[in-house]
């Protein structure tokens, strides 16, 4: 008869079966196995979930703008801002609704790289956010990580979300910051599609068009560039819709292009009259001087 056996079986209860004795299991080495195996992946899933529990809180723990770090042991943001309460996927009680959330969101950027685009729109799109310089030579953070580490392409821009994704390649952080505020994109059914469409073209059209300009291309690739570069900047001049790439209002793809247009005038090529009109009328906007003050390119 099945007889329960004093010594526990922890997985298994955890999971809220009965605990089941090995002793019980002698002589059926399959069904043995099997609950073996499955007690087995149990642990293991356990395991990765706990790991990454763990990895957060060091996370917290080091990175203070993660939301942790100062005055909590437990790298969980302070006492104060959080509720009685279950606990959330990292281990930590949640946080106060009555307490100024921390902030997570993070950008790494370097002075005056297309990052510059990001900065722009998180300070257009009004949200509160950490930033750190990347050395993109060294691949360290200013605070000395290896940049690796946080976005494993190894360039900026990286952004940290409130739930610790990290989201890279500015076509996708450009349009996650106009989602968040959707006057920074156009409006309409196709409103979103047509923003991708000018994000892709900046991106892949323009973008990389200026990669002989930053490294190390010859003489004769630099001209190429500019000449393609011209042409394209010409293509966008013609298709604005008004004083921005959608009318009268800025969206995440004039930041984008606004830097595209700083480029062109460190690589000294002469935008169509439009554009260079834009580049100006862009630098007025307090979004563009709020990041440019802070990356120093002003
Ligand atoms: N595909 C990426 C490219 C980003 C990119 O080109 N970043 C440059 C700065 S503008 C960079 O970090 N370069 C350093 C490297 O590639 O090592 C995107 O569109 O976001």
């Amino acid at each position: 008869m099945c007889r329960r056996s004093d010594a526990p079986f922890p997985l298994a209860e955890a999971h809220g079966q009965q605990a089941a004795p090995l002793r019980f299991l002698k002589g059926t080495p399959g069904v043995l196995r099997r609950i073996r195996g499955e007690a087995l992946s149990h642990r293991r899933r356990r395991r990765s979930v706990l790991e990454g529990r763990r990895r957060l809180r060091m996370a917290r723990t080091t990175d203070p703008s993660l939301g942790g770090g100062a005055g909590s042991p437990d790298g969980c943001p302070p006492r104060s801002h959080r509720v009685a309460g279950p606990r959330d996927r990292s281990g930590c009680r949640a946080l106060s609704r009555h307490q100024p959330r921390e902030t997570t969101l993070k950008l790494y950027y370097a002075s005056g790289a297309c990052s510059l685009a990001d900065h722009i729109a998180l300070h257009a799109a009004g949200l509160s956010f950490d930033h750190e310089e990347v050395d993109l030579k060294a691949k360290r953070t200013k605070g000395g990580v290896d940049f690796t580490t946080i976005n494993p392409k190894g360039y900026v821009p990286a952004l940290v979300l409130d739930s610790g994704e990290v989201l890279s390649e500015n076509v996708a952080i450009l349009d996650w910051i106009a989602q968040q505020d959707t006057k920074l994109a156009p409006s309409g059914p196709m409103g979103r599609t047509h923003l991708l469409e000018a994000l892709a073209f900046i991106s892949t059209e323009l973008h990389k068009s200026f990669k002989p300009f930053f490294a190390g291309g010859t003489d004769d690739e630099k001209a190429k560039a500019g000449e393609m570069i011209g042409k394209r900047m010409g293509y966008m001049a013609g298709a604005m819709q008004g004083d921005y790439v959608f009318g009268s209002s800025v969206s995440v793809a004039d930041h984008y292009l606004f830097v595209m247009l700083l480029w062109a005038k460190r690589a000294e090529i002469e935008p169509p009259a439009p554009l260079a009109a834009f580049r100006e009328r862009m630098m007025t906007l307090p979004a563009v001087q709020k990041a440019m003050q802070h990356e120093e390119l002003i």
